[in-house]
């Protein structure tokens, strides 16, 4: 005879998928993460605390809920992010595909200008190349040609990330469900045209209070940053969405993320004439 729900075993009989994940667990997990960011305070991770079996779907849901609550607040979306776009950090993590998350109008400082460090839990900073496009782009089948010919400015970046999690100890739901541990922006006034630089020999350099951090091409940004907003788009186009002309979107970070403290002062310098962006790091 059958096992019923309550017999240990019963799992071989049907599979937790995401039509499982009812709606005030969404919610429930959303606003773990978001109470986190909120207060500063790091959080032990979801499939560790919470619910083990978190899968990638259901991180992004998880994700979109967390989306629409800042929004509801008044938080205005910048644009799309994508992370765990270079092939060491995909490597450690043992996954083949980037991931997205969003960066929010409150999480952007001016160029040039000062971040708090009381606004986050245990920031680390990261230049990337940042992309506006003149027109919407939706996957399936979007190519680096597409996304190049869409391009209307590419403009150098700092991302600040900070993950809600205890010692950024997460898996990669965990890191979906956290909105990819964004944290903060910083874009440069430098605006190039995309044929006018070589993104993916284009090199970045990462200075923290004069001393070089760490340095690379855009080739780190999964072989060329168009290849990233490719991608992109290609996996919002699997949901129906897009991403849309006009969004400010971080393509991903060509060095490593480096920590960053009270007193910093942070340059990203790119060549190409793509210029630098720069921030400190105030109490
Ligand atoms: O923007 C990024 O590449 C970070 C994605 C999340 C992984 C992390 O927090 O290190
Ligand atoms: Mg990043």
């Amino acid at each position: 005879m059958g096992k019923t729900l309550s017999e240990p075993g019963c799992e071989t009989y049907y599979r937790k998928d995401v039509s499982e994940m009812d709606e005030s667990i969404i919610k429930e997990l959303s606003q773990y993460v978001l109470t986190a960011e909120e207060e500063k305070e790091e959080i032990i991770k979801i499939t560790e605390a919470l619910r083990p079996e978190l899968n990638i779907d259901e991180a992004y849901m998880v994700q979109e809920e967390l989306i629409r609550k800042k929004m509801e607040k008044g938080q205005k979306v910048i644009g799309p992010k994508m992370g765990i776009t270079s092939e060491a950090k995909m490597k450690q993590m043992n996954v083949d595909n980037p991931i997205y998350g969003y960066v929010f109008d409150y999480m952007v400082t001016e160029d040039g200008g000062a971040v708090s460090a009381g606004n986050f839990i245990h920031p680390k900073v990261e230049p990337e190349i940042a992309f506006i496009l003149s027109e919407d782009l939706q996957g399936p089948g979007i190519t680096v040609d597409d996304v190049l010919e869409a391009t209307e400015f590419i403009l150098p970046a700092l991302e600040i990330i900070d993950s809600r999690y205890e010692n950024f100890n997460f898996t990669l739901p965990d890191v979906i469900a956290d909105n990819t541990s964004a944290a903060g922006a910083v874009y440069g006034t430098d605006l190039t045209k995309p044929e006018d630089v070589d993104l993916d020999t284009v090199e970045v350099t990462l200075v923290i209070n004069g001393e070089v951090q760490d340095a690379g091409t855009g080739a780190a940004i999964l072989g060329h940053p168009a290849n990233s907003i490719a991608r992109l788009a290609n996996m919002l186009g699997e949901k129906g969405r897009k991403v849309s002309a006009g969004e400010r979107i971080l393509a991903g970070a060509v060095t490593q993320a480096i920590p960053i403290k009270p007193g910093d002062h942070v340059v990203a310098k790119y060549g190409g004439e793509m210029g630098e962006v720069s921030f400190k790091v105030t109490d």
